[in-house]
C-alpha cells in the first residue's frame, strides 16, 4: 500500500478504535475525511506543532466538533504532543481528547466546535482578523502575515443559520484567505439529507460572492492538489463542495446513519480493517513508516517557520514600534492606561442619553486598544458605537478600520 494510503488508513483506523474504546463518538466523518485532513496537515498546512501558537500558523477549524478524532488524529501524527495514550483516553473525563475539541485545553485546536454552524462562523472571524493584522503591520517586502484559514463543516453545519449569516459577511467582504471544505456526505443523524437538507448549496455560496469549487471524490488527492491551487488566486472566499463517504471502508455501515454516532463494533471494525488492507490486528497502531512519513513533513515546515522568524528579526530592526505594538498585542498587555475618567464628564447634571455618554468613552479607545474591532447591527445612527473620524472596515478599500458597518454610507452622527 502507498504511504499516503496508509497514513489515511491510519487516521481511519485511529477513529475507529478510539470511538469504540470510549464506547461513543462519531467515527463516520473522520473515517470519510482522512484523505482531505491528511491532504491539509501533511502537505499543505504550515505550522510549527512546538510552537501552537505562532501568529502566521495556517488555521484549521472542524466545524463539525463531532468529528473530533480526526483532528486527534491528526494532531497525534503531527507531533502536537497528544500522545497515544490520549487518544486511547477519548471521550474520558479531563483527558486532552474530549468528544469535541476545545480551544485552550488541547494544543493545536483552534476554535471549541460543537454547535453546529458555529465554527464557519469562527473561520469567517479569523480570515477578517487575518485581512486587519495583514493591513496593519504587513509591510513592502515584509509579509508578517501570510495565512490561510482552512476549515470543514458538514451538512448539520450549513442546516444552521449563523452559517449563512456568516458567509455573507465573508462574500460582502470578501475574505479571500478562507478555504471552506464541504463534507458532502449526504448523511445527518436521521438519514440521508434528502429527508430534510435539499438546498442548492453551491447556488447560495455563488450568491453571497463566494467561488465554489467541486471535488467529486475526497480520495482524488491530485483533484484537490489542483482545486487548491486554483483557489489560490481567489479574489473572495472558496467553498470547496467535497464528496466523501461517511464512514468510509465500513462493509455494512458506510454510507448510512449508523456510522455518523455509534462505535462500528468490533466485528465491523475487523472487516472494515480487511476491507481497507490494513495488516495490523492491534488496536491504535501507527506504522512506523506513517511516523517517518509525517516527521519528514514536519521538518520542512519547519524551514518555513525558521524562514519567517529570520524574517521576523528583521522586521523588528526596520520597524521596531509596529513590531513593539505587535508583541504587545500578542501578550494580551493592554498598551495603556484606561483613559477614561472625570474630565470627560465635567457636568455630572448633564442629561445625557446613556448611548451618547457610551459614545464618549468609546471614542477613546481606538488609541490604546489598537486591535479593538466593533460593529453595529445596521443601527450605528442609534447606538453610537462608531468611531469619530476612523473609517470603517471595507472590503478591498479599507482593511485596518476598526468599525464593521452592515451599511457603508452611513456619516458620523454626533
Ligand atoms: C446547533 C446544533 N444542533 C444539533 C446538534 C446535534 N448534532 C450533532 S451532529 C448532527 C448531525 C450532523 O450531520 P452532519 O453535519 O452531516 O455530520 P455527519 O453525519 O455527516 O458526520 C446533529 C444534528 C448540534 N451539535 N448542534
Ligand atoms: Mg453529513
Amino acid at each position: 500500500m502507498d504511504i499516503q494510503k496508509l497514513s489515511i488508513n491510519t487516521i481511519r483506523t485511529l477513529a475507529m478504535d478510539a470511538v469504540q474504546k470510549a464506547n461513543s463518538g462519531h467515527p463516520g466523518a473522520p473515517m470519510g475525511l482522512a484523505p482531505l485532513g491528511f491532504f491539509l496537515f501533511h502537505e499543505v498546512m504550515n505550522f510549527n506543532p512546538k510552537d501552537p501558537g505562532w501568529i502566521n500558523r495556517d488555521r484549521f477549524v472542524l466545524s463539525g466538533g463531532h468529528g473530533s478524532m480526526l483532528l486527534y488524529s491528526l494532531l497525534h501524527l503531527s507531533g502536537f504532543g497528544l500522545s497515544i495514550d490520549d487518544i486511547k483516553n477519548f471521550r474520558q473525563w479531563e483527558s486532552l481528547t474530549p468528544g469535541h475539541p476545545e480551544r485552550g485545553h488541547t494544543a493545536g485546536v483552534e476554535a471549541t466546535t460543537g454547535p453546529l454552524g458555529q465554527g464557519v462562523a469562527n473561520a469567517v472571524g479569523m480570515a477578517l482578523a487575518y485581512e486587519f493584522m495583514a493591513k496593519k503591520f504587513n509591510k513592502p517586502d515584509f509579509e508578517i502575515f501570510d495565512h490561510f484559514i482552512y476549515a470543514i463543516c458538514g451538512d448539520g453545519d450549513l442546516m444552521e443559520g449563523i452559517s449563512h449569516e456568516a458567509a455573507s459577511f465573508a462574500g460582502n467582504q470578501k475574505l479571500k484567505r478562507l478555504v471552506l471544505f464541504y463534507d458532502d456526505n449526504g448523511i445527518s443523524i436521521d438519514g440521508k439529507t434528502s429527508i430534510a437538507f435539499t438546498d442548492e448549496t453551491e447556488k447560495r455560496f455563488l450568491s453571497y460572492g463566494w467561488n465554489v469549487y467541486n471535488i467529486y471524490d475526497v480520495n482524488d488527492l491530485e483533484r484537490l492538489r489542483m482545486t487548491l491551487h486554483e483557489t489560490r488566486s481567489s479574489d473572495r472566499p472558496c467553498l470547496v463542495v467535497t464528496k466523501t463517504n461517511i464512514g468510509y471502508g465500513s462493509p455494512n455501515k458506510q454510507d448510512t446513519a449508523k456510522a455518523h454516532g455509534s462505535p462500528l463494533g468490533e466485528k465491523e471494525i475487523e472487516i472494515t480493517k480487511q476491507n481497507l488492507g490494513w495488516d495490523y490486528t492491534e488496536p491504535f497502531t501507527v506504522p512506523d513508516e506513517v511516523k517517518t512519513h509525517f516527521a519528514a513533513a514536519i521538518e520542512d515546515k519547519l524551514k518555513v517557520y525558521l524562514s519567517w522568524n529570520g524574517l521576523f528579526e528583521q522586521y523588528k530592526s526596520a520597524y521596531p514600534e509596529e513590531a513593539k505594538l505587535l508583541a504587545q498585542i500578542m501578550s494580551g498587555e493592554v498598551p495603556g492606561e484606561f483613559p477614561i475618567d472625570e474630565s470627560y464628564f465635567p457636568d455630572l447634571a448633564e442629561k445625557l442619553a446613556s448611548r451618547a455618554s457610551s459614545q464618549k468613552v468609546i471614542n477613546t479607545l481606538d488609541d490604546n486598544y489598537p486591535t479593538l474591532i466593533g460593529g453595529s447591527a445596521d443601527l450605528t445612527e442609534s447606538n453610537l458605537t462608531d468611531f469619530k473620524n476612523l473609517p470603517s472596515f471595507r472590503s478591498s478599500t479599507e482593511r485596518a478600520g476598526i468599525f464593521i458597518m452592515v451599511s457603508v454610507n452611513m456619516e458620523w452622527v454626533p
